[in-house]
């Protein structure tokens, strides 16, 4: 099949001149688009949906708007705009060029970087695949819609890399990015959260505040990366991050207007009675932020991770800004942190290099804890003592240090049948689920919403709220 590059595939990589990477494309392209009608969103694909789409890196070209068929999307390969004579900024080689093809010496764990980064992308699209039908809105439908082609885009995003950058065996692991699924018994997305189903819209809210923060944080480590094809295309990946996270805050923060609204009219702050109101009570969404928080949580690894140093080390994988910080080398330096030993907490020094995992997820806590500020100011404002907060880091971890211990919100230990005992307050219990899935019935109706949210306060692109979004056919 002949394909017009720049037609079809809008890109700053020179597409049209390089032949190797067209046929590595002509071959993945088809199969893609094969995964997408069978994983991605279900029964849409002929929706108009008013969309944006990167054709080019600068300020008028990446967020080009307009109605599409998904399946039509112009899926594009972008990289930042390359910086002149830029050096490696931390590790074991740093002031050195960096690399603009790949060292032999990183090649597998580079590999492995970029399969587990494009490995998130497809995971999320297959994850959020049946949400279109319970949509509380047409706006919120076109959102979905909007993170899904652009996760679509991310993994392109790193299948450019491969195929460009690593020959045969990359072109094995673009086919693995299709193979693998979410969820799958036998062959599933690498990272557990993206095994985790996301079939209700508070789900998603959640996923796209807490998850795709993740995401930010791992692009900006890589976006500082001394191979600087990746390191340009996590650049401009983070243009497009910033609206999936803003879905994801305004999401809660519509929700929680909604609730406050029905605690007033109902004048009670009862949670039943909230329900039978048909909003979503904050206790219940306290349990879904839990458990979404300590999943991406989980995301950074371990809090020592003799892979994380030896990513710096070498000049592959650094800090988010890594310009901020005053040491880019960290080879004397030392960090401490708390881990359990029996049913005691000791303080345990680390060679900062292998505690480059838990010095993020301290930076993306705290921006997880900023958030959710505006949301607990309305709370407040309303005359409510309520106020959603953050777990403690060791609460309900499945990887590192902390993991399968039984540590309470507050971060203290109890003993297995307590914290099981009273698990249901702190986590979705299958009751939450299912009276949140009762609450989810698509709404398509230009300017019509569902009960248990509020409108969003303005539209896309400066189209009003009540705009057609998506045009059902
Ligand atoms: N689940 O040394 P450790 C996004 C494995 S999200 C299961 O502590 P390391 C997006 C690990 O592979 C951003 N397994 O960790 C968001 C290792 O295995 P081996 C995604 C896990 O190596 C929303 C072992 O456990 N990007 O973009 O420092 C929508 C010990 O690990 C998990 C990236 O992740 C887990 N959660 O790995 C769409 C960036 N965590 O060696 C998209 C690329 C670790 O014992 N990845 N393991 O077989 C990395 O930078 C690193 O691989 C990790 C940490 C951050 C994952
Ligand atoms: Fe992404
Ligand atoms: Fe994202």
């Amino acid at each position: 099949m002949a394909i017009d590059y720049f037609e079809h595939i809008p890109n700053n990589v020179d597409l049209g001149s390089n032949r190797t990477l067209q046929r590595a494309l002509e071959y993945w392209q088809p199969k893609f688009l094969d995964w997408w009608r069978e994983m991605g969103p279900s029964d849409f694909a002929a929706a108009d949906v008013y969309l944006r789409t990167a054709i080019s890196v600068d300020a008028e070209g990446w967020a080009t708007y307009g109605k599409v068929k998904m399946p039509e999307y112009r899926w594009g390969i972008f990289l930042a705009e390359p910086e002149a004579d830029r050096r490696i900024g931390f590790g074991d080689e740093i002031g050195k060029p960096v690399w603009h093809s790949v060292p032999g010496e990183h090649r597998t764990t580079l590999r492995r970087l970029i399969v587990t980064q494009g490995d998130t992308e497809p995971a999320s699209v297959e994850q959020q695949r049946l949400l279109g039908h319970s949509a509380p809105s047409l706006y919120d439908l076109r959102n979905l819609f909007q993170v899904n082609v652009e996760e679509g885009r991310h993994l392109w995003a790193m299948v450019y890399l491969l195929h460009a950058y690593f020959g045969r065996d990359g072109r094995e692991e673009a086919e693995g990015l299709l193979a693998r699924h979410s969820g799958d018994a036998d062959n599933p997305r690498i990272l557990t959260t993206f095994n985790e189903p996301i079939d209700d819209w508070l789900s998603f809210f959640m996923f796209t505040y807490f998850t795709d923060r993740d995401g930010k944080y791992q692009l900006k480590s890589l976006a500082e990366s001394g191979f600087d094809p990746l390191a340009r295309t996590c650049k401009f990946m983070l243009t497009e991050e910033a609206h999936h996270m803003s879905v994801g805050e305004t999401g809660i923060t519509r929700i929680v207007m909604r609730t406050l609204e029905l605690m007033k009219q109902l004048k009670t702050e009862d949670p039943e009675a909230i329900r039978r109101g048909g909003g979503i009570d904050f206790p219940t969404l306290q349990r879904y932020l839990n458990f979404w928080f300590s999943s991406a949580l989980d995301l950074f690894g371990a809090e020592t991770s003799s892979n994380a140093a030896s990513y710096f080390a070498a000049g592959l994988k650094g800090r988010p800004d890594e310009a901020r910080f005053d040491d880019h080398v960290c080879l004397h330096s030392t960090i401490q942190f708390e881990r359990p030993e029996g049913d005691t907490v000791v303080s345990e020094t680390v060679p900062m290099r292998n505690a480059m995992n838990e010095v993020i997820r301290s930076a993306y806590i705290r921006e997880c804890e900023l958030g959710l500020k505006y949301a607990n100011r309305l709370i407040e404002r309303a005359g409510y003592s309520t106020q959603l907060w953050l777990p403690s880091r060791r609460f309900h971890r499945s990887l590192g240090a902390w993991a399968n211990r039984f540590v309470d919100p507050e971060g203290r230990f109890l003993a297995e049948t307590q914290w099981r005992a009273r698990s249901g307050d702190w986590l979705p219990t299958r009751g939450d689920r299912d009276f949140v899935k009762s609450l989810m019935r698509g709404v398509f109706e230009p300017g019509k919403i569902s009960g248990w949210i509020a409108p969003a306060d303005r539209g896309i692109n400066g189209m009003p709220v009540d705009y057609e979004y998506v045009a059902l056919s």
